[in-house]
């Protein structure tokens, strides 16, 4: 057997470990000794999926083999009492759920336990038994004696990016090589992709794109004849869970894997070009999803050499797509790499909105745009986009990076939901009061055909699958969130450690308390106020005030002797305040209104400016660096306390990361506190140490 699936963490949120109360094994045993499953049994459908992960889990927890019989009729499961829950199929004759969608009964017949799982769809049918697992995982005691679970996605497109490289290397990968592919081969013989279509469609992702979105050489040949039957197989293994898969496209592929010469979206021949290769594609991979791509952005090709615009260069592909259904999901992270930081006329926050919003109307019905959920790019603390929610006539969706590239590198605790939802939360205003994000993400604001969010994946060859254990929550809660963004970060965060650590011991409680608290304890030792960035560049870890301040890449923070910050009012800076809704323009625009975590990202100010919290800038600094710093040595006490209460596997691993999490924090403390202190010349008013 491979070695990582006997790693602990292998197995993440799913069943993993046999319960080690038997009262609790007894409690269930009634409803779960006997199945009556109604599927489409084809050995590649989501629906022989339901059935084998249903008994695999019910095993998984309590040991036993419940018996089977199959029949005929809808998407269906009964568990326990047969006839009490034939009563309830019978109930549900008429009941019509969306495709997705899924209702779970419990209930109890002469004290007989009984269960029924309907699906509105086989693949409805696998989200209902990922959820009835959640929910034996989770209930400590027996089954509920009267329960009504109905469920359907709100978001259509619930999507996963994974940035793999053929050469096994995974841009912003920190939990090892790439899943997917080595030496420039598909990996076909691994378990891990199955099983990682596993876990993604345990949390309702449907669809995901299988390569970086940089695309390189051999990524380029991935569309063609000789690369398309593994792509087909590794998309028959995604299908088995319902999950679509999409690829990332060279949009100079004509040109590489051709003998034309051009590019050009309005060339005849570039046209016929791409219908052909979409016919091979759906001729291989009939449900196939359609391409993701990054053009004309960090040096990737695209239309602008052409004179053309992004919406002829989207167009391009959408007409080759459009007759198999598919989709071009084109990415809206567009700005100029090579900006003079002498030039204070350009601001890289306004990039996606100047680029994308005059071309609203232009695009296909089969295009949508991925937008990132900040106007810069994954920072700690960015303000939401502009852009989303603000071209009614264009079908746009939201990505979100689970891989921590910013937030810790999955070295350091940073548990994202709760930023997540800010962002979901978030009243655009751009079609009245009440357009917020997730519902224009989940289609509800504007009319569009396609909407949803991405995710850039967080996973790699580890055993645990993302380096740290706890950036598994991550993956978890993006999926949560991505099926229904109303669920609290509170729920998602108890919901994961329980799974993970059992509901027995003190574990899952301190993790769960620690996983709130460590976006904002990242962010108080990190780059201050929302002004982002002052990482060491390229590799975006550890702490260097300037290292980005003097280069080509549009992210300052202009720290000089008496203040700090980017002035992005419309009164006397970039302007990018006026890309909002006027309410939200207004927010911003105004120092007294404007939020203090996004301060530095909207004005420049003294470093004796007041903030709402009382305290001025150059204290702030001071007091969150220390602060932050201290949380991280107070986990690493309190995680000491529970050795026994959890595996020596996961506890030295987590505490090592710990370490190395607490040595950042200083770090990052003492730099940034050091490099304000000589700016500003202001003492830390509590007299801490701090170099001068
Ligand atoms: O954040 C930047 C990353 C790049 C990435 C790019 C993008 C895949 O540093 O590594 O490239 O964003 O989103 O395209």
């Amino acid at each position: 057997m491979n070695s990582f699936v006997t790693s602990r963490g292998y197995r993440a949120w799913l069943p993993a470990e046999r319960w080690t109360d038997r009262r609790r094994i007894e409690a269930w045993l009634p409803l779960l000794s006997s199945i009556t499953a109604g599927i489409t049994l084809h050995a590649d459908g989501p629906g022989a999926t339901s059935l084998r992960e249903l008994t695999d889990g019910i095993a998984a927890l309590t040991g036993l083999a419940p018996s089977l019989t199959l029949k005929a009729g809808a998407p269906l499961i009964l568990l326990g009492s047969a006839e009490a829950a034939q009563q309830a199929e019978e109930e549900w004759k008429t009941l019509s759920l969306p495709e997705e969608g899924f209702l779970i009964r419990f209930g109890r017949s002469e004290a007989e336990p009984w269960a029924a799982l309907k699906g509105g769809s086989d693949t409805g049918l696998l989200y209902a038994v990922f959820a009835f697992l959640r929910l034996l995982g989770t209930t400590p005691g027996g089954p509920p004696g009267d329960l009504r679970l109905e469920e359907s996605p709100r978001s259509r497109l619930r999507m996963i990016d994974q940035w793999d490289n053929m050469d096994g290397s995974v841009e912003r990968g920190y939990s090892g090589d790439s899943i997917f592919y080595r030496d420039n081969r598909v990996l076909l013989e691994s378990p891990r992709t199955a099983d990682y279509a596993r876990l993604l469609a345990s949390v309702g992702i449907n669809a995901i794109c299988i390569n970086n979105v940089n695309v390189h050489h051999e990524e380029t040949k991935l569309v063609t004849p000789a690369l398309l039957p593994d792509v087909a197989r590794l998309a028959k293994r995604f299908g088995r869970f319902g999950i679509r898969l999409f690829l990332s496209v060279n949009y100079a592929a004509p040109i590489e894997l051709s003998q034309l010469d051009t590019a050009d979206p309005l060339d005849e021949r570039v046209q016929a070009w791409w219908k052909r290769t979409a016919e091979d594609l759906y001729t291989a991979i009939p449900d196939f999803g359609g391409f993701v791509v990054k053009a004309d952005s960090e040096n990737r090709p695209g239309p602008f050499t052409y004179g053309r615009d992004h919406a002829d260069g989207a167009n391009l592909l959408a007409d080759a797509l459009a007759p198999h259904g598919g989709l071009v999901l084109w990415r809206c992270f567009v700005y100029d790499c090579h900006q003079d930081w002498r030039d204070r006329s350009t601001d890289r926050a306004r990039a996606a909105y100047d680029h994308f919003r005059p071309l609203d109307g232009r695009f296909r019905s089969n295009v949508v745009l991925q937008i990132k959920n900040g106007p810069m790019d994954f920072q700690t603390r960015e303000p939401v986009s502009p852009l989303f929610g603000a071209m009614p006539l264009t079908n746009q969706m939201m990505e979100f990076q689970i891989a921590q590239e910013y937030t810790g590198q999955q070295r350091d605790v940073c548990f994202l939901v709760p930023q997540w939802k800010q962002t979901l939360d978030f009243d655009t205003q751009l079609n009245g009061p009440g357009s917020t994000v997730q519902k224009i993400a989940a289609g509800k604001v504007y009319p569009w055909a396609h909407s949803g969010v991405a995710a850039v994946s967080n996973i790699g060859s580890d055993g645990n699958w993302t380096g740290h254990h706890l950036a598994q929550a991550n993956l978890f809660g993006f999926g949560r969130l991505a099926w229904n963004p109303q669920l609290t970060a509170d729920a998602i965060a108890a919901e994961w450690s329980v799974l993970t650590f059992g509901t027995e011991g003190k574990a899952a409680a301190f993790v769960e308390e620690l996983l709130l608290e460590s976006w904002p304890v990242y962010e108080s030792y990190t780059a201050p106020l929302g002004v982002g960035w002052m990482v060491q560049p390229h590799y975006h870890y550890a702490v260097d005030v300037d290292g980005y301040e003097y280069s080509k890449w549009g992210t300052y923070h202009f720290a000089d002797r008496s203040g700090i910050g980017v002035d992005r009012t419309q009164a006397t800076g970039t302007g990018y305040t006026g890309q909002y809704a006027p309410v939200n323009r207004d927010r911003y625009e105004s120092l007294e209104d404007c939020p203090d975590e996004l301060l530095l990202f909207f004005h420049h100010v003294p470093y004796t400016h007041l903030l709402k919290s009382g305290k001025t800038v150059i204290q702030h600094i001071y007091d969150s660096r220390f602060e932050g710093a201290a949380r991280v040595e107070d986990w690493i006490r309190r995680w000491r306390e529970l050795e026994h209460e959890v595996d020596p596997e996961r506890f030295a691993s987590m505490l090592e990361r710990f370490e190395q999490q607490l040595e950042n924090a200083r770090q990052w403390r003492d730099v940034v506190n050091t490099y304000f202190y000589r700016k500003s010349g202001i003492p830390d008013e509590r007299g801490r140490t701090v170099y001068a």
